[in-house]
């Protein structure tokens, strides 16, 4: 995908601000992502195969917190479905700026149409697919059954919401072996300790994060009939939720 190295907490910080989706973070996100998501490539490549088994003919399908675009171009190699357009959304305009750039170069049968935009004031509508990779994760705990129930209420029967997320554990001592082994995770990627550790202080009061069964949980609430984790590499989990058929009555 070739973007700069991410080497952004290489230098010590007298303060560290907290983490923004910034001209400096979008010059180096593929780096960064492939070097802090433990399994970022299969989940992409998943969203591809999910996305030829449930976008359905003249629907739309939504990309939430679409950065440089993995997500949308996922489903854009993978669909020709008649009629769908890609809406991929974001709040930052260096995200996007960057992501429309590359969408000039990509082929693709699906119109896609990007909005710069917060995903809380998003309509959301005729839905066949919803793709939420890692971003939930940054929204106030307050606003996130709000977010999922209009996910819910956009979409189709039969369509889908993909979702991943960072996850804790509720048990102590799982938690600190989990992030042990993701650190070491990040250190196996090239990350020295002070670049882990600034990272970590940056995001502290950006992430908020929840265990597997508070997702779960939220799915089930907002309506979804069928709900699964599909995937889990270390503290990083993907979840699948689908919309039940049109009842007949
Ligand atoms: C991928 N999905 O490559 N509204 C819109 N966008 C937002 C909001 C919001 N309220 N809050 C955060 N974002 C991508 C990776 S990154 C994940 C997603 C990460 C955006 C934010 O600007 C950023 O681009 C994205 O959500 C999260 O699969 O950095 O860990």
């Amino acid at each position: 995908m070739g973007s700069k190295k991410d080497d952004i907490y290489a230098n010590r910080m007298d303060k560290i601000a907290d983490f923004a989706f910034d001209r400096n973070v979008a010059d180096v996100f593929d780096d960064m992502l492939h070097r802090s998501i433990p399994g970022y490539d299969a989940v992409i490549h998943q969203v591809g195969a999910f996305a030829a088994r449930y976008v359905q003919p003249n629907t739309n399908i939504y990309d939430l917190g679409c950065s440089l675009g993995a997500a949308t171009f996922a489903v854009r190699n993978s669909v020709d479905a008649a009629g769908c357009v890609i809406i991929p959304v974001d709040l930052s305009e260096d995200m996007i700026g960057r992501f429309e750039r590359r969408l000039q170069r990509h082929k693709g049968v699906l119109t896609v149409q990007p909005r710069c935009m917060d995903i809380s004031e998003l309509p959301i509508e005729n839905a066949s697919l919803v793709v939420m990779n890692f971003t939930l994760q940054f929204i106030d705990t307050g606003l996130k059954d709000r977010i999922v129930q209009n996910i819910f209420n956009g979409l189709r029967p039969l369509g889908a919401l993909i979702l991943s997320e960072k996850i804790v554990f509720e048990d102590a001592a799982m938690q600190q072996f989990i992030e042990q082994s993701y650190f070491d995770f990040k250190r196996y990627n090239g990350y020295n300790d002070l670049e882990i550790s600034q990272k970590r202080d940056a995001l502290e009061n950006v992430l908020k994060l929840e265990t597997t069964q508070a997702h779960v949980e939220r799915l089930k609430r907002v309506g979804f009939s069928t709900v699964a984790c599909w995937y889990q590499n270390l503290n990083f989990a993907s979840f699948i939720a689908v919309k039940a058929p049109a009842s007949n009555d």
